[in-house]
């Protein structure tokens, strides 16, 4: 494909959804807010919530199991074979599109899960590991979504014989009862032996069968973990022989475990460099967090008929590079098609709220009126 030139005067970024859809540039779409995350390493910094929690968990498995190997310093930038093929995901899956992942180019993408580490750490003889990291989605706006977070991958293989003393009959069953067991060790170490959890049965193109653990959290279900057992071909391809090795594999979101723990209202407190916010966090110690704000919002409504090739994940990043961390959320209000043209018109209200300090009108108002430029000029959308 060819690329086309865009011109950069520090407030055009790079064009979202117009340049890929008209001049197929689909893979190029890391914009600068996302690009200054990369290497911040927040997850690595003793007394950050997320590095408490990591250390947590990290400590957990290891008192039970020291032959669990740890690793934290793997770059996020991946090739797609590693974040997609070695983990059977399809082609065709939605997760692989642009409009769902950051593509330096057609074969190197933003991990969006640190399982893109699960088969190189195999073939390397790995056979019980924990790896962490900070991985990239585009997705949508709210209090428990953020383009970046952290997982924390969990592998580990079993032989033939390791289910005789557990009185279960299969390999296979055993890793999954060892699997839920060492999750559900986790949790409660870290929420409390009484925490309310539950598993739901869940889909991964890589495991089989494959669950997701949920813990209840202000009122809500949340999720906080997806895992199964390894699926034989990919046991297969590293060079396992199938019928004397079963492993299980999960990924666990860190933020979502410490804005339980903590009691973190919203992610984008992590990346917080005020230290009204990080003062209040030791490593070893379950402190609450205390707000020292709570800002006035703000919100703007914005509406439009949209083209045909339009997708919302491009809005809310382009909501996103405008606003930045000043957006709390991004909620649809309204949605319908019309009789006769059959054009979809939408409306969405944009919720803006710094964590530190007040937001003038004007400021806000001055965001709004570049997302309706922007999203006019880039996302082809017309403005209602
Ligand atoms: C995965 O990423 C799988 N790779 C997990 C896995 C690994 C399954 C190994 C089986 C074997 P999922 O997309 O559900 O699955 O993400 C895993 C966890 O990351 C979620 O349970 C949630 O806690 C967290 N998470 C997902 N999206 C976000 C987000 N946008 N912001 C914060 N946390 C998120
Ligand atoms: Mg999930």
């Amino acid at each position: 494909f060819t690329k086309i030139n865009r011109v950069h005067n520090g407030l055009t970024r790079p064009l979202l959804g117009f340049s890929w859809r008209n001049y197929s540039v689909k893979y190029d779409n890391i914009t600068p807010k996302i690009n200054e995350k990369i290497g911040r390493n927040i997850f690595l910094k003793p007394n950050h919530p997320i590095n408490i929690i990591k250390t947590l968990v990290e400590q957990h498995f290891l008192k039970s199991q020291p032959d669990f190997k740890v690793f934290d310093s793997f770059h996020p930038k991946v090739s797609t074979k590693q974040n997609f093929d070695d983990l059977l995901i399809p082609l065709d899956h939605v997760s692989r599109g642009p409009s769902d992942t950051y593509y330096y180019d057609e074969n190197t993408v933003l991990r969006t899960h640190t399982t893109a580490h699960q088969v190189h750490l195999i073939k390397d003889g790995h056979k019980a590991f924990l790896v962490t990291g900070d991985v990239y989605r585009r997705d949508e706006i709210d209090a428990t979504h953020y383009p970046v977070f952290h997982q924390m991958d969990g592998v580990k293989v079993f032989k033939q014989g390791d289910q005789k003393d557990s009185g279960t009959e299969t390999l296979e069953k055993h890793v999954e009862l060892e699997l839920k067991k060492d999750l559900e060790g986790v949790v409660r170490a870290i929420f409390g032996a009484d925490s309310q959890i539950r598993w739901n049965v869940e889909y991964f193109p890589f495991t089989d069968p494959s669950f997701e653990l949920e813990v209840y959290f202000n009122d809500h279900w949340m999720e906080v973990l997806g895992c199964g057992v390894i699926r034989s071909e990919i046991l297969k391809n590293t060079g396992y022989d199938t019928s004397e090795y079963v492993g299980y594999a999960f990924g666990i979101g860190l933020e979502r475990l410490a804005m339980k723990v903590f009691e973190i209202p919203d992610i984008r407190l992590f990346w917080s460099q005020d230290n009204r916010f990080l003062s209040q966090f030791k490593n070893g110690e379950f402190t609450k967090f205390k707000s020292y704000s709570k800002y006035p919002a703000c919100y703007k409504d914005i509406s439009f008929w949209t083209p045909s090739e339009y997708n919302d994940n491009s809005f809310y990043e382009l909501v996103r590079d405008v606003a930045g961390d000043l957006v709390e959320t991004v909620k649809i209000v309204d949605e319908f098609k019309h009789p006769k043209t059959q054009r979809v018109s939408k409306c969405f209200r944009i919720n803006y709220r710094s964590m530190d300090r007040s937001l003038s009108n004007e400021e806000v108002d001055q965001l709004q009126w570049v997302v309706r430029e922007r999203v006019a000029k880039e996302l082809m959308v017309e403005l209602r």
